[in-house]
């Protein structure tokens, strides 16, 4: 059984070919979305076996995502069949340079939005080292919602570690409140929480990374870091034996092509290097560094290094940490 896991929806991609409003384009290119599932083959690629937990519809959009997903190297043994429900689809504008592309989604009442806890109960988690979790399955449904609760229940009595990003999507909630509380709730049972910036004020409704990072970590989670975007990333936690924070410097990019996909890189860097054993200056460094490769492509997901890739990434790019 894998040793990392992660759990979400997948979704078929439509990015637009041209820039313009979506009902006036004719040629899309077809890609794979899905913050988890970006998350587990970003970690495949690095080496680690790692698993991704989900549902797909019976028809091509499904198939597509198996097969992507499997010629990744994510073990997709949890990864069900609806006969009923439909593979979710996203379409993408063409982002123009440095803003972030509007999306519709075909996705309510998707076959990973009939995910519940029972498909938690089915993994055997005797070899799992750690779950990565993200904000988005909490909004899909009530039973989504319960699953992400036992599968931190479940994690937590193996052992595992825990990271989570919560990829906040307001409008997939029924209220700010709703989402905010439902996701701190989910957050504190967390070790590592990751939330852009923006993310952690609407969350914890407080202004500074500081603040921020405070209202986690009096709470039990033992790291807390917020992307700043270009400007890197912050660190606030215990992790290195003693509380400390610090600012690590963002990576330089040539070109931001589209920032979708910027926090998955970002959150397979932390992951792979903290559990790498990693100190946490390095494991901000390698996020940083795996976020930048991320928006410097159409889709979400073709950005992010292979092991080798990165080793050469490390060796060229100046160590800012
Ligand atoms: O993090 C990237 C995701 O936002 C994208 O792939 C789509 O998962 C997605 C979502 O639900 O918006």
């Amino acid at each position: 059984p894998p040793e990392l896991l992660t759990f979400g929806e997948a979704m078929t991609m439509f990015v637009a070919e041209c820039h313009g409003e979506l009902s006036t384009i004719e040629r899309f290119t077809r890609r794979i979305a899905g913050a988890d599932n970006n998350v587990a083959i970003g970690l495949a690629r690095l080496g680690f076996k790692v698993g991704w937990l989900s549902r797909v519809g019976e028809d091509v959009f499904g198939t597509f995502i198996r097969r992507t997903l499997e010629a990744e190297g994510v073990d997709c043994r949890h990864l069900g069949v609806d006969p009923e429900h439909p593979t979710g689809l996203l379409f993408k504008e063409r982002a123009q340079e440095g803003t972030d592309p509007n999306v519709t989604y075909f996705r309510r009442g998707s076959a990973a939005s009939h995910l519940s806890p029972d498909d938690a109960e089915a993994v055997d988690i005797a070899a799992l080292r750690h779950l990565h979790a993200t904000g988005i399955p909490p909004a899909l449904s009530e039973s989504a919602r319960a699953l992400s609760f036992r599968f931190f229940e479940r994690a937590r009595a193996a052992g595992a570690s825990i990271s989570f990003d919560p990829n906040l999507r307001p409008r997939l909630w029924g209220s700010d409140k709703e989402m905010r509380e439902t996701l701190n709730r989910l957050a504190v049972g967390a070790d590592w929480v990751l939330p852009g910036l923006a993310e952690g004020r609407l969350l914890t409704e407080r202004e500074h990374p500081e603040a921020i990072a405070d209202f986690y970590l009096s709470r039990g989670v033992s790291a807390v870091i917020i992307k700043l975007g270009p400007e890197g990333s912050y660190y606030r936690g215990i992790l290195s034996g003693q509380e400390e924070s610090f600012i690590v410097a963002g990576c330089p990019v040539d070109r931001v092509i589209d920032t979708v996909g910027a926090g998955d890189g970002f959150a397979v860097g932390v992951i792979s290097a903290l559990l790498d054993g990693q100190d946490p200056r390095k494991a901000l460094w390698r996020g940083n560094l795996i976020g930048a490769q991320a928006v410097q492509v159409i889709g979400d997901m073709e950005g992010l290094p292979t092991c080798e890739r990165l080793t050469v990434l490390e060796g060229i790019l100046p160590d800012i940490s």
